[in-house]
């Protein structure tokens, strides 16, 4: 049994991964703001101590009675570093190497998520690792910071490992927000009969993965880490354009949608598909929950919260 440290484990995808770690028996302790988290999404057995990534000696403290580090804080919006670029650099750079100086004195290994963004506008898909990184916004190029500075990290025998998400999805994520993730605000507003907007053409494209197989990448990435500090891609190697999900949600509810249009987005990509092969070859495993089955899910569970709410 090990004893893990999850930044941003009151989130989407760090709630997750914390019932994973607790159902394999190890203990957990979550450091988060609650900014965009929720102390509704932990589970009872995992200990939360509210507070800020940016805190060195908060942080050096809990990384001292910590086996590993899920490191999942950040600003997890595109758009809002394009809005508050100043501001998002400090949680997602500056933050991630908090994290990392304070595994520093221990050799703590520390698994990160980094993301697709990092990679901007490409021309040959899919996409892999190798391919040139040329992020066009702020979130993207400082997750490009947090490769690079654990890279750093690496030179002082810290283990490491980068995990770049594609659009991750599935239960919790927080749909409130215009910042957040198209799947959590599409599948909400469709379900209570709202209008979505498509920004742009509808014709861009993304590869969803379901949160589910991202949580499996993440536990195993935690055996591989290394001072190396290799970086793998997170995806279904599947492309889904916005107008198709529009379409398959609109199906699966069963219900017309009102689709409204408005200009692309600063710094939008056009085209996200990753590579899956080097993440399988090295961490044994692949995303396996196909677009259609993720969304059924999504969408069952979201009914039952509703329901038992
Ligand atoms: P989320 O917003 O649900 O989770 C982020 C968590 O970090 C929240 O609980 C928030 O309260 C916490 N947090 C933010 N700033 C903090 C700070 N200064 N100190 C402590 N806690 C802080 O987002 P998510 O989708 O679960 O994203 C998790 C990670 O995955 C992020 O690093 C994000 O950049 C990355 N990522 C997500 C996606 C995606 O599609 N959702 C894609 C690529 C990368
Ligand atoms: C996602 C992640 C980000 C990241 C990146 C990796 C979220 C919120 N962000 O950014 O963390 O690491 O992927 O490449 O998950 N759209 C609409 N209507 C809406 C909302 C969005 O048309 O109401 C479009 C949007 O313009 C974009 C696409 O849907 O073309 C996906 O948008 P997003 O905000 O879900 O995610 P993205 O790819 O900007």
């Amino acid at each position: 049994m090990a004893n893990y440290l999850v930044t941003g484990g009151a989130g989407f995808i760090g709630s997750h991964l914390a019932n994973a770690l607790l159902a394999n028996g190890h203990a957990v302790t979550v450091l988060d703001d609650l900014s965009t988290g929720h102390r509704h999404n932990l589970p009872l057995r995992a200990r939360l101590v509210v507070g800020d990534i940016q805190d060195a000696p908060l942080v050096g403290r809990l990384m001292e009675e910590a086996d590993g580090c899920f490191h999942l804080a950040a600003i997890a919006s595109v758009q809002r570093s394009v809005e508050d670029w100043a501001g998002t650099h400090r949680v997602n750079l500056t933050g991630t190497i908090n994290i990392l100086d304070a595994a520093r004195a221990r050799r703590v290994p520390v698994v990160y998520a980094s993301s697709a963004a990092t990679y901007g506008e490409q021309v040959q898909f899919p996409i892999r690792e190798t391919a040139p990184r040329a992020p066009t916004t702020a979130y993207g190029a400082d997750k490009l910071g947090c490769e690079l500075h654990a890279a750093v990290a690496g030179g002082f025998g810290v283990p490491t490992a980068g995990l770049r998400f594609f659009n991750v999805y599935g239960p919790r994520q927080d749909p409130k927000s215009p910042y957040s993730g198209v799947i959590s605000i599409f599948a909400d507003r469709l379900a209570r009969g709202l209008p979505i907007t498509i920004f742009g053409d509808g014709n861009q494209v993304r590869d969803f993965v379901y949160v589910s197989d991202v949580v499996r990448h993440l536990v195993e990435a935690m055996r591989i880490a290394s001072p190396q500090a290799p970086v793998f891609n997170v995806c279904t190697g599947k492309p889904t354009s916005i107008q198709a999900l529009a379409g398959t949600l609109r199906d699966l509810l069963g219900a017309p949608a009102d689709i409204q249009w408005a200009d692309a987005r600063p710094g939008d990509i056009r085209a996200s598909l990753g590579c899956p092969k080097a993440a399988t070859a090295a961490l044994g495993v692949a995303a396996t929950v196909s677009i259609e089955d993720g969304l059924r899910t999504l969408l069952d569970e979201t009914r039952e919260t509703r329901r038992a709410a």
